[in-house]
């Protein structure tokens, strides 16, 4: 513990600034041009390179001395190749690069460099690139008294990070669920940059070393540093904030789309100690009928913890329990850490140092750091050798029906003092070696690369799952991320919504907090409470340390018991939403939940509001945040909502106090949205539910959209077409007299129900408050089967039989 000699006067250093002496470009001297690739600025101290890599993204990278810059980058960036030509121009004050999208003029003196988009609207405008003799360098960017900042990946704090300043270094310290913490586990050098009616723009800086991004220091800049390496930065364009995401994917790609088992409800415990209590806590899902999909095994199910191995004690046969929780429905999710126990008669230990797959200092001695098997050596997974090995090694779960994995300590976690593996470890990095001091960011990312290529190799063309702690721009093509040691305090149930809220705009959109709460003991309350929000979080997994109260949802009493249960059953009835939400976001990169600023980007008073989101882009979802709270307010952006619950209508572009019982997390939904349900079932991939007839609500009075996907949920055969899209397009005439629901099938290549979705189906059509009671129904394209109003509730209602068609429209009138 701390006490108050911690300020003492004496501690308090001067600015760091103050100490270093700082070099900067102050002018232009003259310039290379680089063909098609973009040209090289010369400066008085440094070069900076101006490279158009893709429409709308500008690489900006620094580089000292000769005249090619490395243009090599980290894997968090796909290949890109810029399309259309670069003009570059020069007059007496400036140099001028055209290229698709943007325009940048570079200013000869002073220096500074002016990124505008083709309209000619100014969007980066960085002042200036300074230095210190260590050649940590600093990129220093104009913001003013109406700047707001997202993204950032994985930080605590609100929505806008504006005043606040966080270090990227992949960092485990315990409970870290604190506002003034700087370095969490993940780390996402990103930010965007957004001011009310101009256009936003994002700023990448690709260095997995240690680099911060300082919104505080400075009231009309904000910097962006790396304390090694390069300052490699990439302006991302928008104009809108979906835009600057959208094209963010370009860059770091889009998250995959999972198995759908990986999308239910998941229930852990550090630790399920042996196999006889895993069974039991699946057979209690079942028999309470509360919906769930996958258990974990958290570090008790190896041998003293090593990796690849079971405790032969505790879980002597792997199999038989496989068996069982298949015959269940259930998959199982074990934990790996990259420490591998340092013991000569381990099989992994020794092919690794035999091979020298392990990490190692320059002089060649192999890093031992100590984790929880004792003294352990890493893979280095910059190395494709080291790397192919470990995802091989994960036959040792395929073989046995394990189809996910879960990738923890990863950041690396060591316990030592540094917390993490030596900074002069040096990495293989596939022949361009460079010390764990530059890499250190990318050491998660890589392990879950690893993993899920080594799982998809394995598992006979399904899709495998692989959830991880540690990450880095990119981190959404391998793995799914959940936000690691928060505490069961109602702080950081409110917390987890903007944290996973940022890292939507940073890319992850699979991702989501333990629910309930990791360390402290939950209350019933609490986790009612945490389980109404998290049934919205795309990642949505109750786990619970050691020394805490367990955490099934059955265990505080009934009330609590039905309240989980009624908010996960919820989820598995919207399941075709949210699948496809996933399709949607593996398409397009946008995330699945949503600040309000996202789709209301005019709206002056949503910049910071992250205590309410959207799922999707129609379901408001405002979840209760404090105990004993059995009302709150909600803001409904302007336009008309439905209370989900009670169908009642709102007038939105204002404050409602909406009512909340224990039993009820307010959800509204926007006139014109249209929501997908399906049958519940107990386990995402029942059969029962593609069976089942779909239902679709329409929440009339706006035009609503809604593209419902549907594939096996389990294998890459749509990667072959076997998938089916359909396109809803809900309309209302301008005399209010009359309204429409079309479905297009933009893409119809399941055939049969050998992929998992049967070709015909019945629809079942809520149409909630149409304009008037329709006295006329037709329907072409489809049968009609029957179809009702219910004039009281204003609910009409029809069943369509739209079996083999292309498409059809339901008219009322
Ligand atoms: O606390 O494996 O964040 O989810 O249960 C140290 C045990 C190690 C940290 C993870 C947590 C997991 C725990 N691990």
């Amino acid at each position: 513990m701390l006490n108050s000699e911690e300020i003492h006067p004496d501690k308090v250093s001067g600015n760091d600034a103050d100490k270093h002496s700082l070099i900067r470009i102050k002018r232009l001297t003259g310039v290379t041009p680089l063909g098609s690739q973009g040209a090289v600025l010369h400066g008085d101290h440094a070069n900076l390179a101006i490279i158009p890599v893709a429409a709308g993204i500008l690489r900006l990278k620094v580089f000292f001395g000769g005249d090619k810059p490395d243009l090599g980058t980290t894997p968090a960036i796909l290949p890109l190749t810029q399309t259309g030509d670069i003009v570059l121009t020069e007059d007496e004050a400036s140099y001028t690069i055209l290229s698709a999208g943007l325009r940048t003029v570079a200013a000869k003196s002073p220096f500074g460099v002016k990124v505008y988009d083709d309209s000619g609207e100014l969007l980066a405008d960085l002042l200036g690139i300074e230095w210190n003799e260590k050649r940590a360098q600093t990129a220093l960017l104009a913001m003013d008294g109406e700047s707001h900042f997202y993204g950032f990946g994985e930080k605590t704090g609100f929505l806008d990070k504006k005043g606040e300043r966080y270090e990227m270094w992949n960092s485990d310290v315990y409970e870290p669920h604190v506002p003034d913490i700087e370095a969490l586990y993940q780390s996402i050098p990103w930010s965007i940059h957004f001011r009310y009616g101009r256009p936003a723009y994002g700023v990448l800086l690709d260095n997995p070393g240690r680099t911060a991004f300082d919104m505080r220091t400075r009231a009309d800049r904000y910097q962006i540093s790396a304390e090694r390496g390069a300052l490699d930065l990439y302006i991302v364009q928008g104009p809108t904030l979906k835009d600057v995401v959208r094209n963010l994917a370009e860059l770091t790609g889009r998250t995959p789309l999972p198995p759908k088992w990986a999308i239910g409800y998941q229930q852990s415990r550090y630790s399920y100690m042996n196999q006889e209590e895993v069974l039991k806590v699946a057979r209690t899902f079942r028999e309470k009928r509360i919906p769930c999909d996958v258990l974990y095994l958290d570090i008790h199910y190896m041998d003293e913890y090593r990796v690849f191995t079971w405790d032969p004690v505790a879980f002597p046969r792997p199999q038989e329990m496989m068996r069982e929780l298949e015959s269940l429905g259930f998959n199982l999710v074990p934990i790996v850490d990259p420490g591998v126990k340092k013991d000569p008669s381990y099989p992994v230990y020794r092919e690794g140092v035999h091979n020298g797959y392990f990490c190692r200092k320059l002089e060649g001695e192999i890093f031992i750091g100590p984790v929880w098997p004792g003294p352990s050596a890493f893979p280095d997974f910059t190395d494709d050798r080291a790397a192919e090995w470990w995802g091989d090694l994960h036959v040792h779960f395929t073989g046995n029906g394990i189809k996910g994995i879960w990738n923890d300590m990863n950041e690396p976690s060591v316990f030592n003092e540094s917390k993490t593996m030596d900074l002069d470890v040096v990495h293989a990095n596939n022949g361009d070696p460079k010390t764990h001091g530059e890499l250190h960011n990318l050491y998660g990312m890589l392990m879950s690369k690893a993993t899920q290529e080594g799982m998809k190799r394995h598992l006979n063309g399904e899709r495998p799952f692989v959830l991880t702690r540690a990450g880095y721009a990119g981190i959404q093509r391998y793995a799914t991320v959940w936000t690691g040691d928060n505490r069961s305090y109602w702080e950081h149930l409110a917390m987890s919504i903007p944290m996973v809220l940022n890292l939507g705009l940073s890319g992850v959109a699979f991702a989501g907090p333990d629910i309930g709460g990791f360390s402290h003991d939950t209350t019933g309350e609490l986790l009612a409470r945490w389980t109404q929000a998290g049934a919205f979080t795309p990642f949505c997994r109750n786990h619970s340390a050691i020394d805490t109260i367990r955490q099934e949802p059955w265990l505080f009493g009934e009330k609590v018991e039905d309240i989980c249960r009624s908010y996960i059953a919820l989820r598995y009835r919207l399941m075709p939403t949210l699948y496809s939400f996933f399709y949607d976001t593996s398409v397009s990169g946008l995330p699945i939940v949503r600040p309000l600023l996202m789709e209301y980007p005019d709206d002056a008073s949503v910049y910071n509001l992250c205590d309410q989101f959207l799922f999707g882009p129609d379901l408001m979802i405002a979840p209760i945040l404090r105990p004993g709270t059995f009302s709150r307010a909600v803001y409904l952006p302007a336009g008309a909502w439905y209370d989900y619950w009670t169908g009642e209508r709102r007038e939105g572009g204002r404050w409602i106090l909406a009512n909340a019982p224990l039993e009820t997390m307010p959800m509204y939904v926007r006139a014109g949205g249209i929501l997908a349900e399906q049958p519940l079932t107990m386990h995402a991939c029942d059969a029962a539910a593609q069976a089942g007839p779909l239902t679709l609500t329409v929440y009339a009075g706006g035009e609503g959209r809604f593209a419902l996907y549907e594939d096996d949920g389990l294998t890459y055969a749509y990667e072959q077409g076997h998938y089916r899209l359909r396109r809803f397009v809900w309309t209302e005439d301008a005399d209010g007299q009359g309204s429409s629901l079309r479905c297009e099938r933009a893409h119809d290549g399941v055939t049969g129900t050998a992929h998992g979705t049967a070709a015909s189906r019945i629809l079942r059509i809520f149409v909630e408050r149409p304009s008037k009671a329709p006295s006329q129904v037709t329907a072409s394209g489809a049968a009609l089967l029957e179809w009702s109003y219910d004039a009281a509730a204003g609910r009409f209602f029809a069943e369509l039989d739209v079996s083999e068609e292309d498409g059809f429209e339901l008219r009322l009138a």
